[in-house]
């Protein structure tokens, strides 16, 4: 745990260093110190903010020491580093998951109680980067806590947007979007490095010309330039010295900027131009899964990429290596479409200006590049407009063009006379408008695609990508996604967490198939009642903040039935909805009905410009409001809206719910992450054959799953089929009702217009088929209802399913591309003590 670098045994105890030094007295004095020469705050005026920052400050010396010496052993070893590419990044919040991963959670709580401070209260002050928009960029988190953890050497390259996500506030039942000022007090956990700034240049113009050797060589004239500024921010491994960097690049105007218009006294116009170029990475695009062509998007996109593999090069060139050898050093994996543009880019420095020729700067691409896809839903799908693609990348859009008719000779070798498959495997979408698809030139400039769950990766195979398996079925592999249980079980679960090291031992942290050894106890009665013990003490710490927070009593008895993801019609939390008023016609219709009391809970966001997504919201707010105060409901359905649906928030749901909704139309989720960390939390699942609900049921046992729903091949059949979703309605009294009642106004004080394009959506054009489930839904929540009335049942089948989630670690995941992708090998940290480096 670290304490092995601060001892000297040739001379005995010696004083600790104050920026090294975990004993409590050195840790109390550190964080006295930064107080003072951090803050510049004397204890009487500092508030609860500064001795964050303070304790802040001392765990990232302790870090610092660590990280200095993973990028001193990096640069010495010559080793390859996996380089992740990502426009989104959810870390969460640093303090908490640095303490786990140090091994100093309880030398820091007893140094702050020390201080005459409380340690939650102080972690509590940390507002977290919201840089991603949901499963996708928490995932690059979770990948990179696992990479620093299995002590692979990584850097994890993106966007450090100024505002991320928006914050989500609930007025009058409608999401309101608050911009994210999560800079505005400063961030303690990164380093901005200005000396490795580079320049991206956009727009302009090519020229050809022909150099001293008399070769041909194009220049790009740009219009524009912007500089890239680096910030660091360390990624810790858990009980490693393993320290990687997360790389985030910030838009700035050239130092040059301001020239040209100051010799012509244009003032305003010179600084136009700085805010312009600081434009670039203002803010997040808060669209989870559909991107629109937005030129300030791409714009984004192409910066973070050019960025990242500029660095990459300069650090290759630095390290005397030849540029040949670049795919040896480095493993380029693409965080979905994005960063897409990262293969034209390489192309363009390896060939312009590295003047290295075609054919070798084509094979160092293909190695070094791979690519994962995250979706399938078609209008998510990313391609450019030949017209704005060119205007801001003329240059990419001629080699884009280069790429393809290379290609498309060895596709026409291949499909002898079959214009078709030209067409449907080509770069660029000749219909809608002439168009550069990203996937295929991700698929095309990668050695490696993988999905994110085993259907996701067939259904791409056999969809999407069908023509690119047919081409080369040996590029497609299937890595399923995982999740850390460092930050989502030891760090939000503390209670669960000691209550499994206390029977098993702490092994399961970093090998997580060893919660296998809990299996047995699921037959251990003293071992159940205390599991239901910590399960009922989670619950209970989530009623009080659900008290606290909106005023809201719920009874930590009932079932927490829980969905908390991003919203959208696919995940369909419309049909939780629809169950929720189908329980609430019942006790309407029968006052003394028998039912087990149920908390339904939410969170998520909705993407600003999706009105759906927002009237669904605006849907369980309101059925909320009607049932909440409806005495005859008599407290069996309470209904709560947690706003704000983000890591930090996230992190006291997990581990309180017992049941996880898992509810998409089979086909659409490429994956899930929030289903693994219900799961590792002890909730059992209700869900579909979707993503990785499957292997999840495959993992834990379908009899300890429920499992409702059409198939995915069933959907693609029945949508094949010309679906009536109104047939479902007429046959079906319960079904009827439900959707009569949220017509009729009786949620929306008497307006019936309100929730009319949802109902209407639903029985006139239902794409996600949420009326086709409705009753496989409603039987499988009655048998969960039944089910939780027998809690010894109920608990053995939560510790099952916790004992049998090992596959699941995000270090199973990042394993597997290790060795089938990247091809990377861990490399170890020694530390240096630093007293002696000093000297
Ligand atoms: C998401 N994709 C998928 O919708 C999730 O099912 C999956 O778990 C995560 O990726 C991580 O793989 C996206 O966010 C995107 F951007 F691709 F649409």
């Amino acid at each position: 745990s670290g304490q092995s670098d601060s001892m000297d045994v040739q001379t005995g105890p010696q004083i600790e260093d104050d920026r090294t030094g975990f004993s409590i007295e050195t840790l109390r004095r550190a964080i006295a110190d930064n107080l003072y020469y951090i803050q510049g705050k004397f204890p009487e005026i500092a508030t609860q903010y500064d001795y964050y920052m303070a304790l802040a400050y001392t765990v990232r010396d302790r870090i610092l020491h660590r990280w200095i010496n993973t990028v001193k052993t990096y640069r010495e070893q010559d080793v390859k580093v996996v380089c992740y590419l990502s426009a989104e990044y959810l870390p969460g919040p640093h303090l908490g998951n640095n303490l786990v991963n140090l091994g100093i959670y309880p030398q820091v709580e007893q140094a702050v109680r020390a201080s005459g401070l409380d340690l939650n209260a102080l972690l509590a002050e940390e507002e977290e980067p919201g840089l991603g928009n949901g499963g996708l960029g928490r995932l690059a988190a979770c990948y990179m806590d696992s990479l620093a953890t299995l002590e692979i050497p990584a850097i994890g390259y993106g966007i450090r947007y100024e505002y991320g996500i928006f914050d989500q506030e609930i007025r009058d039942g409608w999401q309101v979007e608050i911009t994210d000022k999560w800079l505005r007090l400063g961030n303690p956990w990164e380093i901005p490095r200005p000396e490795n700034a580079v320049d991206v240049k956009f727009g302009g113009y090519t020229e050809s010309y022909t150099d001293d050797q008399g070769h041909y060589r194009v220049r790009w004239v740009p219009h524009q330039v912007v500089k890239g500024v680096p910030y660091d921010t360390p990624i810790s491994g858990y009980r490693v010295n393993t320290t990687n960097t997360l790389r985030l690049w910030k838009a700035e105007a050239p130092e040059s900027f301001d020239f040209q218009a100051f010799n012509l006294g244009d003032y305003y116009g010179a600084v136009d131009t700085k805010i312009t170029s600081e434009n670039l990475t203002k803010v997040l695009y808060p669209n989870d899964e559909p991107i629109q062509g937005k030129q300030l998007r791409l714009e984004q996109q192409y910066f973070f990429v050019s960025c990242s593999l500029q660095n990459l090069l300069k650090i290759h060139l630095l390290r005397e290596d030849p540029l040949e050898t670049f795919a040896d050093k480095f493993a380029i994996q693409l965080n979905d479409t994005h960063p897409a543009i990262g293969i034209a880019e390489l192309m363009r420095l390896l060939v312009d200006e590295y003047l290295i020729n075609w054919e070798i700067a084509w094979d160092i691409t293909q190695e070094a590049f791979a690519f994962t896809n995250h979706t399938l839903l078609p209008e998510a799908l990313e391609t450019w407009s030949l017209e704005l693609f060119g205007r801001l990348l003329p240059r990419h859009l001629e080699i884009i063009y280069e790429i393809n008719q290379r290609f498309l000779d060895q596709v026409r070798l291949k499909y002898l006379g079959n214009t078709d498959k030209l067409a449907q495997l080509s770069l660029l979408d000749e219909r809608r408008g002439k168009r550069i698809r990203m996937a295929h030139l991700a698929c095309v400039g990668s050695h490696a695609i993988n999905g994110v769950a085993a259907l996701h990766t067939e259904l791409l195979k056999t969809g999407v990508l069908r023509d690119f398996y047919e081409l080369w079925p040996e590029k497609f592999s299937n890595k399923t996604n995982g999740v850390t249980p460092r930050r989502w079980m030891v760090l939000i679960n503390p209670r669960l967490t000691q209550l499994i090291s206390r029977n098993i031992g702490e092994s399961w942290i970093k090998q997580l198939d060893d919660l296998r050894q809990l299996a047995p106890l699921a037959n251990d009665p003293s071992f159940c009642h205390e599991w239901r013990q910590v399960k009922r003490a989670v619950k209970q710490d989530l009623a009080d903040y659900i008290q606290t927070t909106q005023g809201l009593t719920i009874n930590p008895d009932s079932i927490y039935d829980v969905q908390a993801k991003r919203f959208h019609e696919y995940k369909r939390q419309h049909l939780n909805v629809l169950h929720i008023v189908t329980l609430y016609n019942r006790i309407k219709h029968n006052p003394e009905i028998e039912m087990t009391p149920r908390t339904f809970i939410f969170g998520g966001k909705a993407a600003p410009g999706y009105r759906m997504a927002k009237l669904i919201i605006k849907l369980i707010t309101a059925v909320g409001d009607a049932v909440n105060q409806d005495p005859d409901v008599c407290d069996r359905i309470k209904i709560v809206f947690m706003p704000d649906f983000n890591v930090t928030n996230s992190q006291r749901i997990y581990p309180a719910a017992d049941l996880s909704e898992q509810i998409s139309t089979a086909g659409k989720e490429a994956s899930g992450t929030g289903n693994m960390k219900f799961s590792m939390n002890g909730a059992l699942t209700i869900g579909t054959l979707d993503g990785a609900n499957i292997e999840i049921r495959e993992a834990v046992g379908a009899e300890n799953f429920y499992l409702f729903g059409l198939t995915a091949q069933e959907v693609a059949d029945l949508k094949a089929s010309s679906y009536n979703p109104r047939a479902y309605y007429d046959s079906n009294a319960a079904l009827r009702e439900a959707l009569d009642l949220i017509s009729s106004g009786y949620f929306s004080h008497g307006d019936g217009s309100l929730f009319q394009p949802l109902v209407e959506g639903l029985l006139h054009h239902d794409p996600y088929l949420v009326l086709a489930d409705y009753q496989s839904y409603i039987d499988c929540q009655d048998s969960v209802g039944q089910a939780f009335q027998d809690q010894e049942t109920w608990t053995r089948t939560a510790i099952l399913n916790v004992a049998r989630i090992g596959k699941f670690s995000s270090d199973r995941a990042i394993r597997e591309y290790c060795q089938d992708i990247w091809h990377v090998d861990p490399v170890h940290i020694k530390l240096e003590e630093y007293v002696q480096a000093k000297a």
